[in-house]
C-alpha cells in the first residue's frame, strides 16, 4: 500500500509542467486511457442534473480551457444551460481542497498528509468496529460520482470492511420513483426515451417544473412540431405553468386524491384501453372500484380545483393519441410519494399510454447519476438490482466480483433517516460523507447538525473543505471533481454517458475512485478488489453483473463504444458487436412485457392520507420548497463559484409570498421577513408575486437556512423526506 500512496503523491505533488499534461498517464491511477487522449477537443457528458448534455470540450496541452454544447450528441442537440457552460468554473475555485485535513487538539483543521489520513481514517473505524460491532459506521454518499465509483464505495464499504448501514441522497430524490416503479414494473426501469418529449400529443407534468430544473428537456418539449396540450399540475404558477397550455394549481399533497378521481373521471369517459389492460396488467377491476370513492365533487373539495377544471382535465388526457406523464420533486417528495407516483402509472396503463412514442409514465431523474446509484450503488439493493437475500443472486454477485458469499450482508441497509436517528440512539458512532452536503439539505437541519456534534468520527469527502458540513469533519478528504477523473453517468433516458479527464486535480486532491483504493489497501482488504484497477475494469465488471438482468449491458464492449454512439441507453444486452449501429433512442415496453414475475404491470392503490403538518393558528402559512433558478445547483458548492452564474441569481433567501398576503401584513417588495415554523425562525427577502396562491409561500433550497425550516415527514415505502410542504408564520421584522 505504502508503495503505491508514495508513487501517487510523488505524481500529484510536482508543480504541473506542459509535458505532464500532455502525458497524463504520468499522473498513475486514474489516468486518461491513452486511446482517450485528449486532442484539440474532445466530448463527455456534464456532471450537473439528469439530463446528461454532451459537451464539446476544448483542450489546450491535454487541459481543458472552454466547453460548448455538443451539437451532435442525442440529448441536447447543440444546446446547453448555464450551468453546463459554466461546469469548468467550480474547478479553479481558489476554495478547492488540496490536502487531506484532520481536526487538531485545537479543534482547529488543519493540512495533513494522505499516509496520516489513512492512518485516522482505518483507526477509527477499526476501532469503532472492534468496540461496537459492524453496525456502529454508517456512509452517506450521492447521485453525483460516476457509477464506477459508486460501485466501488459500496462493495468496499459492505464486502472489504464488512459494514452494513449506509445510504444516499437518492434518497432525498429519487427514492420514491424507484420503489414505484419497482412495485409496479418488477423492475426500476424509466420507460422512455426523450424523443418522446417531441413525439406527444398530450404532454402532463406533475410536481415537475423543467423550465428551471431540466431546460434542455423543456427545449426538447419546445421542439414538439404536434402542437402539443402540455398540461402542469403545480400549486405554484411556476415558469413551466406559464409556458403550458393549461395550468391546473392544486392544493399542495392533494394529488393522490386528484388523480384517483382523475382514474374515476377517465372511466365514466370510456377512456379505457381494455385491450391493453387485459393483456398487460394486473389488478385493474379492483383499481376501478377503489375509484369510484373519488367523486369529481369530492376530487374538487380537497384540491381546490373546479369540476369544470377537472373535467376538462380528464377530457383532455381522453383525447390525447399519445399522452406522456412526467413527474419529479413535487411527487416524490411527499408523504405519500410512492402511491402518488403508483398512481401517475395507473393513469398511463389504463389508457394503454405505454410503450409506443410519445407515451409513458415517466419519472424524470434529478443528478447526473442518480439512475447509476439506483442501479449499481449497492445501497439498498444488492448491486446491479440484485437481491441480497436471493441465493441465486448472492452466488452470481459472489462469483463475479471473486469474493466470498459470506461478506454480502443480509441485513438491508438502514434508510438515511434511519442512519440520522441512529446517531441519537447512539448505534452510530461514526459517518463518513461523498459528495453530498447533509449539513444543508438534509430535512430538519438544527436537529441534523446537532446529532453530528456528537459523532465520534465525521469525515467527509468533498471537492471543497468549505461546504456546511465538511466545516464540521474530523477528518475532511479532498476530492477530485467532475472533469478531473473518468467514469459513467446514467442519465433520466437510461443513457450511459461518459465523462474524461480533461483537467488535473488542484495540489493532492485525488480522485473518489483513487481514495477507495487507498482506503481498500490501508484497510487490508485490496486484494478483495485487486481486479477495481481502473474505472473502465470495474464497468467491465458492472457489465458482467449486468448480465440477464432488465439491465443488461453486456452488448456494450467498452468506454469507446459508448463515446462513439453519443451515449447508450440500457439494456443492451449482448456480445457486443462492432460496427453494428444502434439506435439513438430507444423506450421500454413496447412488446407490454413488464418486469414482473407474470410479465404484467400491477396497479398499485391506497388510501391517501392527511398531511402530516398543516397550517394552524400559529403557522397558517404552508411553506413549499425546491428549485429557484437554473443557475443554482442544490447547495451551491460549485455554482456558487462561477462568476456568470453569480449573477444569474439573488444573493440572498428569498421567499415568493403572494400579494394579497403581502398587503395584509404589510410587507413590501424586497423588504426582509421572518419566517418561523415550529423548528426554527430565518430571516428572507420578500418577493411578492402572484406565482404563488395565497396562504402559501416558496422558498429555494439554494440557501442553507431553508432547511431549518422543514419539517421531518417520510413516504412509508421509500422514505423519502417530504421536503415540500411544512406549517409556518410570516412576519414584518419591524412592524
Ligand atoms: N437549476 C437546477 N436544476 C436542477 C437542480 C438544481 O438544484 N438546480 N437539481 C436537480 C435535482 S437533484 C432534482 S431532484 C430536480 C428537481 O426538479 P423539480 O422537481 O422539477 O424541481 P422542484 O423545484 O424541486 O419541484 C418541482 C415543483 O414541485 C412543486 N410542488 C410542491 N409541492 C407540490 C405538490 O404537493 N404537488 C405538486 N403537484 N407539485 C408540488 C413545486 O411548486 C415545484 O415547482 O432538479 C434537477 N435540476
Ligand atoms: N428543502 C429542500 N431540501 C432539499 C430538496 C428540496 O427540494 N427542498 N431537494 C433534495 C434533493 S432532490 C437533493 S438531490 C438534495 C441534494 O443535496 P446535496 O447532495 O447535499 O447537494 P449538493 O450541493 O449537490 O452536494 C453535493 C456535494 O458534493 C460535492 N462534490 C461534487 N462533485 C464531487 C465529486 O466528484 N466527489 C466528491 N467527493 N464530492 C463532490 C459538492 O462540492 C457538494 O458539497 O437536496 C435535497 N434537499
Ligand atoms: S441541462 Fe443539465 S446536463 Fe444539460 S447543461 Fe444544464 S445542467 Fe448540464
Ligand atoms: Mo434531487
Amino acid at each position: 500500500m505504502i508503495a503505491s500512496l508514495e508513487a501517487l503523491l510523488r505524481a500529484r505533488s510536482g508543480v504541473l509542467t506542459e509535458k505532464l499534461v500532455r502525458q497524463p498517464g504520468a499522473f498513475g491511477l486514474g489516468q486518461v486511457p491513452s486511446r482517450l487522449k485528449p486532442t484539440a477537443t474532445t466530448t463527455m457528458v456534464c456532471g450537473y442534473c439528469s439530463t446528461g448534455c454532451g459537451l464539446n470540450v476544448h483542450l489546450r496541452d491535454a487541459a481543458a480551457i472552454n466547453l460548448s454544447a455538443d451539437p451532435d450528441y442525442p440529448v441536447n442537440l447543440g444546446m446547453a444551460c448555464p450551468k453546463g457552460w459554466e461546469a469548468l468554473a467550480p474547478l479553479s475555485a481558489p476554495d478547492r481542497g488540496t490536502t487531506p485535513l484532520l481536526r487538531n487538539a485545537d479543534g482547529v483543521l488543519e493540512a495533513t498528509s494522505w499516509a496520516r489520513a489513512m492512518e485516522v481514517f482505518c483507526g477509527k473505524l477499526k476501532a469503532l468496529q472492534a468496540a461496537h460491532g459492524p453496525e456502529s459506521v454508517a456512509f452517506l454518499s450521492t447521485g453525483q460520482i460516476p457509477t464506477e465509483e459508486m460501485a466501488f464505495l459500496g462493495c468496499l464499504f459492505k464486502f472489504g470492511m464488512g459494514f452494513v448501514h449506509c445510504d444516499s441522497n437518492t434518497r432525498q430524490c429519487m427514492a420514491t420513483a424507484h420503489v414505484a416503479y419497482k412495485q409496479s414494473f418488477g423492475f426500476d426501469a424509466p420507460p422512455y426515451t426523450y424523443a418522446d418529449f417531441e413525439e406527444s400529443d398530450v404532454l402532463v407534468f406533475i410536481g415537475a417544473n423543467p423550465c428551471i430544473a431540466h431546460p434542455i428537456m423543456w427545449q426538447r418539449v419546445m421542439r414538439n412540431p404536434h402542437k402539443p396540450e402540455i398540461l402542469v399540475l403545480d400549486p405554484r404558477r411556476t415558469e413551466t405553468a406559464m409556458a403550458a397550455t393549461q395550468h391546473y394549481p392544486l392544493r399542495p399533497k392533494s394529488d393522490l386524491i386528484l388523480l384517483y378521481g382523475l382514474a374515476h373521471l377517465l372511466l365514466q369517459l370510456k377512456a379505457v384501453d381494455r385491450a391493453f389492460v387485459a393483456a398487460h396488467t394486473t389488478g385493474f377491476d379492483a383499481f376501478a372500484e377503489f375509484v369510484r370513492g373519488f367523486p369529481v365533487s369530492r376530487v374538487a373539495e380537497e384540491t381546490g380545483l373546479s369540476e369544470e377544471k377537472l373535467w376538462r382535465l380528464a377530457g383532455t388526457i381522453a383525447q390525447g393519441k399519445r399522452v406522456s406523464f412526467w413527474w419529479t420533486m413535487g411527487v416524490n417528495q411527499s408523504h405519500e410519494a410512492t402511491r402518488t407516483a403508483q398512481a401517475i402509472i395507473n393513469l398511463a396503463l389504463m389508457t394503454g399510454h405505454i410503450g409506443r412514442p410519445g407515451t409513458g409514465a415517466n419519472s424524470i431523474t434529478g443528478q447526473c447519476n442518480a439512475m447509476g446509484s439506483r442501479l449499481f450503488a449497492n445501497v439498498t439493493s444488492l448491486i446491479g438490482g440484485h437481491d441480497a437475500n436471493n441465493n441465486a443472486d448472492r452466488a452470481k454477485v459472489a462469483g463475479i466480483l471473486g469474493i466470498p458469499e459470506t461478506v454480502i450482508p443480509r441485513q438491508p441497509a438502514m434508510a438515511y433517516d434511519q442512519i440520522v436517528e441512529g446517531i441519537d440512539s447512539g448505534k452510530i458512532k461514526a459517518l463518513w460523507v461523498i459528495a453530498t452536503n447533509s449539513s444543508h439539505s438534509w430535512v430538519q437541519q438544527k436537529r441534523f447538525n446537532a446529532l453530528v456534534s456528537k459523532l465520534d468520527f465525521l469525515v467527509v469527502q468533498d471537492m471543497f473543505p468549505t461546504t456546511e458540513t465538511a466545516t464540521r469533519a474530523h477528518l475532511f478528504l479532498p476530492a477530485a471533481g467532475w472533469g478531473e477523473k473518468e467514469g459513467t453517468l446514467i442519465n433520466s433516458e437510461r443513457r450511459i454517458g461518459l465523462v474524461k479527464k480533461v483537467r488535473i486535480a488542484p495540489g493532492q486532491a485525488l480522485a473518489d475512485f483513487q481514495i477507495f483504493r487507498l482506503i481498500a489497501d490501508a484497510w487490508g482488504c485490496g486484494a478483495l478488489f485487486s481486479r477495481w484497477t481502473s474505472p473502465e475494469a470495474v464497468f467491465g465488471l458492472l457489465k458482467d453483473i449486468s448480465r440477464d438482468q432488465p439491465n443488461d449491458i453486456t452488448g456494450i464492449s467498452d468506454y469507446r463504444m459508448i463515446d462513439e454512439n453519443g451515449g447508450i441507453q440500457w439494456p443492451l444486452p449482448g456480445p457486443p458487436s462492432e460496427g453494428t449501429p444502434i439506435a439513438r433512442e430507444r423506450r421500454l415496453f413496447a412488446d407490454g412485457k413488464f418486469f414482473t414475475p407474470d410479465g404484467r404491470a400491477r396497479f398499485i392503490f391506497e388510501e391517501p392520507r392527511e398531511m402530516p403538518e398543516k397550517p394552524d393558528a400559529a403557522h397558517p402559512f404552508l411553506l413549499l420548497t425546491g428549485r429557484g433558478t437554473s443557475s443554482q445547483w442544490h447547495t451551491n458548492t460549485r455554482t456558487g463559484k462561477s462568476d456568470v452564474l453569480r449573477k444569474l441569481y439573488p444573493p440572498d433567501c428569498y421567499v415568493e409570498i403572494h400579494p394579497d398576503d403581502a398587503a395584509r401584513l404589510g410587507i413590501l417588495p424586497g423588504e426582509t421577513i421572518r419566517v418561523t415554523s415550529r423548528r426554527a425562525t430565518i430571516a428572507a427577502t420578500a418577493f411578492v408575486t402572484p406565482s404563488v396562491q395565497p396562504g402559501q409561500i416558496f422558498a429555494p433550497m439554494h440557501y442553507a437556512e431553508v432547511n431549518q425550516l422543514t419539517f421531518p415527514a417520510f413516504d412509508p415505502h421509500s422514505r423519502q423526506p417530504s421536503y415540500k410542504a411544512c406549517a409556518v408564520n410570516v412576519e414584518k421584522t419591524n412592524p
